[in-house]
């Protein structure tokens, strides 16, 4: 068996990365950078012609698009001791599916524009209005978001435990929480978040990128 993982952590290939730790997978990363035209080359366009990271191999099967990277890896493969971070019945199957795209359909791209403009360009590119902007759509979402950990005071996304859901989208929102205003109003969400980006698996992740850069 052999599975690789295309990009750097500091970059949406900390979703398939963090599914890899959390079930302990034996994985080759390839840290291929998205600048400096290593996303460009005839090789990394052979298996993303979007030029993008992260891409998965395994054993020939090639996936890209990072949620689809994460999903597939929780589908495919189980943890030693038998725990699984996929959705079991299709009630799960469908929540989990449901928090992924809404991740990325609801959040992602305000949660970039925030890191963006207020976090991450260097201080004379922000455009400091886009972030304020996409911080007040972002509100809408998160009291989604609240009212739904709020519900029987659930602990996870989907069904009753940790699962790829809660991996996806707290890789969005963790985009958002150099910014704690946002969070403040969401203590919910903010606890969720926190207890989510302090599990072994994403401390180890972090990890291999510090030891990268
Ligand atoms: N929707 C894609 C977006 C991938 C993406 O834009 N990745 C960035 C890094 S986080 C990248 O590779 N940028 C390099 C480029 O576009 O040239 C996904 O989720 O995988």
């Amino acid at each position: 068996m052999s599975l690789k993982i295309y990009g750097i952590v500091a970059s949406r290939a900390v979703r398939p990365l963090w599914v890899a730790h959390e079930l302990g997978l034996s994985y080759e990363h390839v840290p291929v950078h998205y600048q400096g035209g290593g996303t460009r080359t005839p090789e990394f366009l052979a298996i993303n012609p979007n030029g993008h990271i992260p891409v998965i191999d395994d054993d020939g099967v090639i996936v890209w698009e990072s949620m689809a990277c994460a999903l597939y890896l929780a589908q495919r493969f189980k943890a030693k001791d038998g725990s699984t971070l996929a959705g079991v019945t299709p009630a799960e199957q469908a929540d989990v599916l449901r928090w992924t795209f809404w991740a990325v359909t609801e959040c992602e791209k305000d949660a970039l524009t925030v890191l963006m403009h207020q976090v991450a360009m260097p201080a004379d590119q922000r455009k400091p209005e886009l972030a304020q902007e996409a911080g007040r759509r972002l509100a809408v979402p998160l009291r989604v978001l609240e009212q739904h950990l709020a519900s029987d005071g659930r602990e996870h996304l989907a069904g009753s435990r940790f699962t790829v859901a809660d991996i996806c989208l707290a890789s969005v929102l963790a985009w958002i929480k150099p910014v704690p205003a946002l969070l403040a109003e969401h203590p919910r969400v903010a606890a969720w978040l926190d207890r989510c980006l302090n599990r072994p698996a994403q401390q180890q992740v972090r990890q291999l990128g510090r030891q990268a850069s």
